[in-house]
């Protein structure tokens, strides 16, 4: 009955890269220079709703109840794929909200690109494997490749032209080793400068990009034998090397990339010092000011309550491992 509606509701998780993604092989099919590993959050989440309506051509686009003409450009391209695939030229209208800050490093297009593959495809009422999901989301934003699973997740850099292998694939279930995440919100409006322009720009003119490719699948190596083996030492290290190597890339850019602030230091130093003292804590940081700390269950309190103390710290987000992304029924529940 959805179908014949072209009606469908999805949820997706953002995730958070513990190996990162910077730097893309191809713009126009979303090809990314290096591989990634992340993990997918639970508690925050993107609900969308797409509907198409055959006697209309234009979209309707409503992204936390407001109509933004530069989000809705991108999701119309994201569906004019979906139109493609189906051979249907019709009009959708889309209603999408998160649960959380958009565009301001909590990764709003990983998860809302997720969700808009999974309820877009079904409204179409194409039927497509995650992983075909997943090549698919990338389309519309390179980390939403990743957000279609739950857990521990891995993106392949892939080699094709086509892109048809760089897809993610899901590497250890979230209750498979339930790590905690600790998210300090140290500025609530959205970046200066989006992944995408940050990225190329750090390809153009940083001088560290070849470095920056050459390292990564070693990284990526020893994260996923540090997963495996649940080994959390091992994890923090790489984790942390990348993602300062990340940022090490883009402040060597021209104009530099600087997407920290001042609570985000104080942040990282202080998940320094709780790691010296014994704490299982690590950070990770990306595309924004927020600062991630990832921690073992038993220390989400003493790592909460201490970035709570951190000057120009907003709020404090506890999340845990999430699950894939999934279509809803009617009732909101997963179908
Ligand atoms: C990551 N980031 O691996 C990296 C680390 C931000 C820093 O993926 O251009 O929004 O849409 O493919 O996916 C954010 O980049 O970029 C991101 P596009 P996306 O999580």
């Amino acid at each position: 009955m959805t179908m014949e509606r072209h009606l469908a509701t999805a949820q997706a998780h953002p995730n958070i890269a513990l190996v990162k993604y910077w730097g893309k092989r191809d713009v126009e099919l979303n090809l990314p220079a290096v591989g990634s590993l992340s993990i997918t959050l639970d508690r925050l989440c993107t609900r969308t709703t797409v509907r198409f309506v055959p006697d209309r051509r234009e979209d309707r686009i409503r992204i936390g109840g407001h109509e933004d003409a530069t989000a809705a450009a991108r999701v119309s391209t994201f569906l004019d794929l979906l139109r493609q695939r189906a051979g249907v030229a019709w009009g959708a209208e889309v209603e999408s909200t998160n649960n959380f800050p958009t565009a301001a490093g909590l990764a709003s297009s990983a998860s809302g690109f997720a969700a808009l593959a999974v309820a877009g495809t079904r409204a179409l009422g194409l039927d497509l494997a995650p992983m075909e999901l997943s090549e698919l989301a990338r389309r519309g934003s390179g980390s939403a490749a990743r957000s279609l699973f739950g857990g521990f997740v891995e993106w392949a850099r892939g080699v094709r032209a086509d892109g048809r292998d760089s897809v993610a694939r899901p590497l250890l279930g979230a209750q498979e080793w339930p790590l905690r995440v600790v998210i300090a919100v140290t500025a609530r409006g959205a970046k200066e400068t989006g992944s995408s322009a940050g990225m190329r720009r750090s390809a153009e003119t940083s001088p560290f990009q070849s470095a920056w490719l050459d390292h990564q699948d070693a990284d990526l190596a020893v994260a996923r034998t540090a997963i495996a083996r649940r080994d959390f030492a091992a994890l923090a290290e790489v984790a942390e090397h990348s993602c300062l190597k990340m940022h090490a890339l883009a402040l060597a850019a021209r104009p530099g990339l600087i997407y920290w602030n001042g609570a985000t230091v104080e942040g990282l130093q202080r998940v320094r010092a709780l790691r010296r003292a014994g704490t299982a804590v690590f950070f990770t940081i990306d595309a924004g000011p927020q600062l991630k700390a990832v921690c073992l269950p038993d220390a989400v309190t003493t790592v909460a309550q201490a970035l709570r103390e951190v000057p120009g710290v907003l709020e404090v987000i506890e999340c845990g491992l999430g699950e894939a992304a999934a279509l809803l029924d009617e009732a909101g529940a997963a179908a």
